[in-house]
């Protein structure tokens, strides 16, 4: 069976751009990112002091600003790219390691498979600019193998037409009730927040979360954006909910495997390798290994994440335990209000 080593596994496909062009286009993206920055309005920040209203959703100023403008003016898409869209802390490092487990499933054996060694979000990495990080070979996408397995929180509306208008790429999006998602993410973020910024109460992040004022938020337009995309296109749109995830992981893996063109054959089946692959990315198996429990995840411009913090209960309804009877009424009424028209319900 292959080793794994993220950062080898290239495909021969040489860097696109000189060191000249890079200084080029860094140089346009920092104007175009100058300009655009004192114009956009500001609200309260989770991790950071500020969030900014870009194309309609709210993002950190900094690095996911730049790097989502970068991917909009730059990126450029190959025919066999997998993207996984999600808004945050709803399912994205599960569906990471199962759509790695899926899609490699013939290269490794599950005794030695890389991610019993290494973290989903380094075997799935985000769509990055790779042009603002020191180290390029990490983040370099115009290196990875094919088919590129890449992640991103990018609301639909502000993803380039190169992504959008291809008929060949494939986007699997995977959402979960916002109570949870709120839960989930206030706890994250009060973990990464900055000393110097008090801590963030939880009626404070929940009033700016009915808002929609969170990391890419609002939550509502998020999904909606990739819900009503996936009615459009639904052959290259796989919308999913993490409630079903949990309630039938197998049927949905079975299904993952056949809408990203890897279908389970009949022997594999029979030979349970569904189950092996639910079993190897399921929370109690991947948070208890050592490098999800100890090891640091590398993100863009130098951020680091205790790979620990994306596996906490992985459970559905946590949010039971934090909110009042009054903040569920006022979250499921905005919930209902906003999803009404569109047919997509929470829970299912
Ligand atoms: P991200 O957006 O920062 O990448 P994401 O992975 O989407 O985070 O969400 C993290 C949530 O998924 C956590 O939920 P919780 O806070 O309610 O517990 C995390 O525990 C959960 N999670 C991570 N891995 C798994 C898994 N294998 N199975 C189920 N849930 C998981």
């Amino acid at each position: 069976m292959a080793t794994f080593q993220p950062s080898l596994e290239c495909d021969n496909i040489s860097n696109i751009h000189s060191e000249q062009t890079d200084s080029d286009l860094i140089q346009k993206a920092d104007e175009r990112y100058r300009e655009t920055l004192p114009n956009l309005p500001k609200g309260k920040g989770w991790m950071t002091q500020h969030l900014v209203q870009y194309q309609g959703f709210w993002v950190n100023p900094d690095a996911a600003l730049k790097n989502l403008m970068w991917i909009q003016d730059h990126f450029k898409p190959r025919p066999t790219d997998i993207f996984l869209a999600s808004f945050p802390k709803s399912g994205t490092t599960w569906l990471k390691a199962l759509i790695f487990a899926i899609v490699n499933r013939t290269r490794y054996g599950f005794a030695d498979h890389p991610l019993l060694t290494t973290g989903p979000h380094d075997c799935f990495p985000f769509l990055y600019a790779h042009l603002y990080e020191k180290d390029r070979s990490r983040f370099d996408l115009d290196g990875f193998p094919s088919p590129r397995l890449l992640s991103s929180h990018i609301p639909y509306v502000s993803l380039p037409n190169s992504m959008t208008d291809n008929q060949s790429y494939r986007f699997i999006y995977i959402c979960r009730d916002p109570k949870d998602v709120l839960v989930s993410t206030w706890l994250f973020m009060n973990k990464l927040r900055p000393k110097e910024l008090a801590p963030l109460s939880l009626e404070e992040a929940f009033e700016l979360f009915c808002q929609g004022i969170s990391p890419y938020g609002p939550f509502w337009d998020h999904v909606l954006g990739y819900w009503r995309a996936s009615l459009e296109t639904p052959e290259k749109i796989l919308f999913l909910k993490y409630e079903e995830l949990k309630k039938e992981p197998f049927v949905i893996v079975k299904s993952l495997g056949e809408f990203l063109g890897y279908p389970f054959s009949l022997e594999e089946e029979s030979k349970g390798v569904v189950e092996e692959i639910v079993k190897l990315c399921s929370f109690e198996n991947l948070s208890n290994l050592e490098v999800n429990r100890t090891s640091v995840q590398k993100f863009s411009k130098g951020a680091t994440v205790d790979n620990r913090h994306f596996f906490r209960e992985g459970k559905v309804g946590d949010w039971k335990n934090y909110l009042t009877a009054e903040m569920v009424e006022r979250l499921d009424e905005i919930t209902y209000h906003n999803l009404l028209a569109s047919g997509l319900l929470f829970p299912s």
